[in-house]
């Protein structure tokens, strides 16, 4: 089930038995979300036997949790019972579906059963993953399909030949305990949210399938399609077909002997992908009896000198950071309204760009960022204090971009990569960075590649903030998060700030931002109050003006969300405030300061 490529976006090796299974929303899929039926596992007990060996280690697994057992009568000694125990909702998390799971960190397994109506020669089958936080292994009907790491990328496992026509068991344990080697480590400014978080699929196709494509704008033209298609099965070396019907392009290419086809389209009068006019085209690519339809825009982002042009011509991002967070709820977003709710709320605001921090969102976000005509900058969770000399670690990181990359490479609104967020500077971290940097470039040399990098002051003068991190070398635009005014000092010393920037980049502010406490109001120096926040906001739009190459700015955040590091009782209570919406989706003061000055931004863009 392997293959090997090298310089594709798509050619990220599935660790054990994974396989490549991308743009799955084009695809018939049968869903498996709804109610599972889940055991929570504090001790791991359906996982390891007494003397703490794995149960899923043996030839064929007999205890545990995995083999789904039920008692057959009175003698029968079975200590777990998924028929009869609780469920939970999936896609969701589980910390806020039940309270006594609010902090839990550790394993649950769920359990559902599903049908495979159609078998035969022709016939494939897998099970397709959107996420699982952090850790998740995998069983059909008592065998193990594998362990997937990470837990904010798509995996799926082939399951043809393992199932029954009906009454499947599909049993995982999902378990989200930090750990210090892991991605992120155990030191993050957000809610470890844990369980099957995303889409569950279960995907028939035939014998051989189209596991990837890219359709792109050739680098450097806009009137040129660079397609590659993979394919995966017997016959990979059939004719791939791709077809534009409202454009009237059509190709067939053939695949070489790893199943990969490459070829070019020549497009004239193409009508590029904007903010202003999202234009999607259809896309339908096949492959014997297996059909993709997707939609695709086309456009080009570059920098050149401190500039950020978007198909050619300057663009100021005009952005707001986002968690992958319904506020109201409370909870992990996964779904297509929950995406509407957030983006709505950045359109509303202004945006034409958004950062997906800090990690990969739910790929419904990157869609309908598409389709609405925003911007996204896409980031893995290399954040804060990870193990720079660990190679694992660089492992794990390195298949969380490519994993990523290979899910939303036809995204014509993921403009940015970003590889890390605030990371301490020491050579061991730059070089762990700048591995990304290549493997990110390497995989897709289309986008900007940046990270959220940090500043300091100048020693004998506090008010002079410093931009020099050697990784800025590497990186595309020259992002920092900066927090004057909040973290550093009154909301007045912001106006004072003097900068020395390194890098002759676009300059992306990547955070900055003030707590404020929906309708807790005071003076500009009270804290938490939404004066206050209004303030920094107000202080720090002109001061941002005053770097040169100032191309844009994400501030901290779009809205309040949970975070366990606040806990400020009365006032933060769990929650970073930091939005300029509360978590009752009112719209805090400082909402309107940015609105005002995103509107300001747009007419000046406007009349360019
Ligand atoms: C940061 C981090 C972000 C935090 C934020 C804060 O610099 O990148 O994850 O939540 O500051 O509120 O302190």
């Amino acid at each position: 089930m392997l293959f090997l490529l090298t310089s594709l976006a798509y050619a990220n090796l599935p660790s054990q038995a994974e396989v490549v299974m991308a743009d799955v929303f084009s695809r018939q899929a049968t869903s498996l979300n709804g109610q599972w039926h889940v055991i929570v596992d504090p001790y791991d007990t359906g996982y390891f036997d007494y003397r703490r060996q794995p149960y899923d280690e043996a030839a064929k697994i007999t205890g545990g949790y995995a083999p789904d057992l039920q008692a057959k009568d009175k003698t029968d000694l079975i200590e777990y019972n998924f028929e009869t125990s609780p469920t939970l909702k999936v896609p969701g998390d589980w910390n806020s579906q039940d309270s006594k799971l609010f902090y839990y960190e550790g394993s649950v397994w769920y359990r559902t059963k599903f049908d495979v109506k159609e078998t035969g020669p022709d016939r494939r089958w897998f099970l397709y993953f959107g996420a699982a936080n952090y850790e998740a292994d995998v069983y059909v009907n008592g065998t193990k399909l594998g362990k997937h790491i990470g837990g904010f990328t798509p995996f799926a496992y082939e399951i043809t030949g393992l199932t029954r026509s009906q009454g499947n068991s599909l049993v995982v344990r999902v378990n989200n305990n930090r750990h210090p080697e892991a991605v992120p480590t155990v030191n993050t400014d957000w809610w470890n949210y844990g369980g099957l978080t995303r889409d569950v699929l279960l995907v028939e196709t035939p014998a051989t399938y189209i596991a990837n494509f890219c359709v792109r704008l050739k680098p450097g033209t806009t009137n040129t399609i660079e397609a590659r298609v993979q394919l995966d099965g017997p016959e990979r070396q059939q004719p791939v077909k791709i077809n534009f019907p409202a454009l009237k392009l059509a190709a067939e290419l053939t695949p070489n002997g790893e199943g990969l086809a490459q070829g070019e389209l020549a497009a004239t009068d193409l009508r590029l992908w904007s903010p202003e006019h999202p234009l999607l085209n259809n896309v339908e690519i096949s492959a014997g009896t297996d059909t993709l339809k997707d939609r695709v825009g086309f456009r080009t982002i570059a920098a050149r000198g401190r500039d950020i042009l978007l198909n050619g011509r300057k663009v100021f991002l005009r952005g707001i950071c986002i968690h992958e967070e319904n506020p109201l709820r409370g909870a992990r977003a996964w779904s297509e309204e929950d995406a509407r709710l957030l983006l709505n709320w950045a359109r509303d605001l202004g945006c034409n760009f958004v950062r997906l921090a800090h990690y990969p969102h739910n790929e419904h976000m990157a869609r309908l960022a598409d389709e609405m005509g925003i911007m996204c900058w896409e980031e893995i969770p290399v954040y804060w204090t990870i193990q720079w000399t660990n190679p694992a670690t660089a492992a794990n990181a390195k298949q969380q971009l490519a994993d990523l990359i290979a899910r939303d490479q036809n995204r014509a609104s993921v403009v940015v990569w970003s590889v890390a967020n605030e990371t301490p500077v020491s050579d061991a971290r730059t070089a762990f960075l700048k591995s990304l940097v290549d493997e990110a470039r390497s995989l897709d040399g289309s986008r900007l590649i940046s990270a959220a990098m940090e500043v300091h002051a100048d020693t004998n003068d506090p008010a002079r903030k410093i931009v020099d991190d050697p990784f800025g070398q590497y990186t595309d635009l020259c992002s920092f998060n900066e927090y004057t005014g909040w973290y550093d000092g009154l909301p007045e010393k912001i106006d004072r700030i003097s900068w020395s920037v390194k890098y002759d980049k676009p300059v992306v502010i990547s955070e900055f931002g003030a707590d404020a406490k929906q309708d807790m109001h005071g003076d500009t120096e009270t804290r938490f109050s939404e004066e206050y926040q209004a303030e920094v906001y107000r202080r720090t739009l002109p001061m941002l003006e005053r770097i040169p190459g100032f191309s844009g700015c994400t501030p901290w955040i779009l809205c309040d969300f949970r975070s366990p590091r606040r806990q400020l009782p009365g006032v933060q209570n769990g929650w970073n405030l930091k939005g300029v919406i509360s978590r009752q989706g009112r719209k805090k003061m400082a909402f309107a300061v940015l609105k005002n000055y995103y509107n300001e931004k747009a007419k000046a863009d406007a009349a360019q």
